[in-house]
């Protein structure tokens, strides 16, 4: 068998190259305890309306029906925030997620990836590998906890003690068997709440959300003609990562950023946000074709324009 150290420090430069910062190898199994949490979130319903969600359980908990049986799981981390990202902010009368501001997060996390999994299939011939950017319904949070890119914390996003959370993952899948002695990260969250008390949707436990409640899910999963305040956000919702002391504090104070072009905003963010507001359906389709939140469809995104000007409106009122 051959050992994950041996495998990790002759890819690295490649995986570098390919633009990750952050990569570990695990077993590709999911632990007991979070198949039991996953198991209890949907029984419990907190999975809202994302009706997809517990369709696939066996292949979620025990990658059943993959086509091929995965022994080791090799987990890639790319961070996503724009430096410019605040300075934005203060110009926008709205709210948009970090992770919807530029391309599509699963376009590029495959894209970047190809050259990493051509060099495992040349070098593994006998072998399957298969990259999943949440398009395979496996838990990526708790492959990449595993594999040591970070802890699992009370806002429920895999935080790196450097980096801060405002990473994607990615995960390639292979049966090749890989012995793997991994410490993962130790939970760092402490006494701290400041995400469960910035939620002004009370959506967060610690390390439990009700997806129902999210805004993110509100905004991006919703597709009711209506849905309950959205507090401004039209696409996602980055307030409980926003107000954490690891991004906050720590990645903040030492210039922690995407390298990625594909990731900073794309140029309306820059000349003139507010016309966003003001969108057609046309309009929709060019700024936002090739961004993560393409996936909502232009009712939708009228829906959430609506609800925030109707925010905006109530916040100059009082
Ligand atoms: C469904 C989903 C959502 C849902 C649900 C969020 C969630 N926390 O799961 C919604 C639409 C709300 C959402 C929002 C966001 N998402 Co999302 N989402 C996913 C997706 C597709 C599946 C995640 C999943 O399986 N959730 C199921 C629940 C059960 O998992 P969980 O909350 O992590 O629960 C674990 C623990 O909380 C614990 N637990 C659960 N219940 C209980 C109960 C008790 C008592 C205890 C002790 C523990 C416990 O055990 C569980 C298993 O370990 C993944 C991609 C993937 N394939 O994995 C991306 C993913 C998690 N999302 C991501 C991102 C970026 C976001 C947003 C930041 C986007 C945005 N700006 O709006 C927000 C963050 C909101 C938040 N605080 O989580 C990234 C996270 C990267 C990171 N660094 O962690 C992922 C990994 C996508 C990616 N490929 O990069 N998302």
């Amino acid at each position: 068998m051959i050992e994950s150290k041996e495998i990790i420090s002759e890819l690295a430069p490649l995986i570098e190259e390919c633009g990750f910062d952050l990569y570990g190898i695990c077993e590709a199994a999911i632990p007991e305890e979070d198949q039991k949490n996953i198991l209890t979130w949907v029984k419990d319903g907190k999975h809202g309306k994302m009706d997809w969600y517990p369709k696939n359980m066996d292949l979620r908990l025990q990658f059943s029906n993959l086509g091929f049986e995965p022994k080791s799981v090799i987990a890639l981390g790319t961070l996503y925030n724009d430096p410019e990202y605040d300075g934005i902010c203060k110009t926008m009368s709205f709210r948009f997620s970090r992770y919807a501001i530029g391309e599509d997060y699963h376009l590029v996390l495959r894209r970047i990836a190809k050259p990493l999994v051509s060099e495992l299939k040349k070098k593994f011939p006998n072998h399957r590998f298969r990259q999943g950017v949440d398009s395979l319904p496996v838990p990526e949070k708790v492959l990449a906890r595993e594999a040591g890119l970070g802890w699992q914390a009370k806002n429920t996003n895999l935080i790196h003690p450097e980096l801060g959370s405002f990473f994607f993952i990615t995960v390639i899948l292979t049966d090749l068997p890989i012995s793997v002695a991994n410490v993962p990260l130790k939970d760092r969250c402490g006494t701290c709440t400041a995400c469960i008390d910035a939620c002004p949707t009370n959506a967060l436990t610690p390390y439990r959300i009700d997806a129902g409640k999210c805004i993110s899910h509100h905004t991006l999963e919703d597709h009711s003609p209506k849905i309950s305040n959205s507090f401004g956000w039209i696409a996602g919702c980055d307030i409980c990562q926003d107000v954490c002391p690891w991004n906050q504090v720590k990645a903040r104070k030492k210039g922690i950023q995407t390298k990625r072009e594909e990731f900073r905003a794309r140029s309306v963010f820059k000349e003139n946000p507010n016309s966003i507001l003001d969108l057609d359906k046309e309009g929709f389709d060019r700024v936002f074709g090739d961004s993560a939140i393409s996936r909502m469809n232009f009712e939708m995104f009228r829906r959430n324009v609506e609800l925030a000007k109707e925010w905006v409106r109530k916040k100059e009122t009082f």
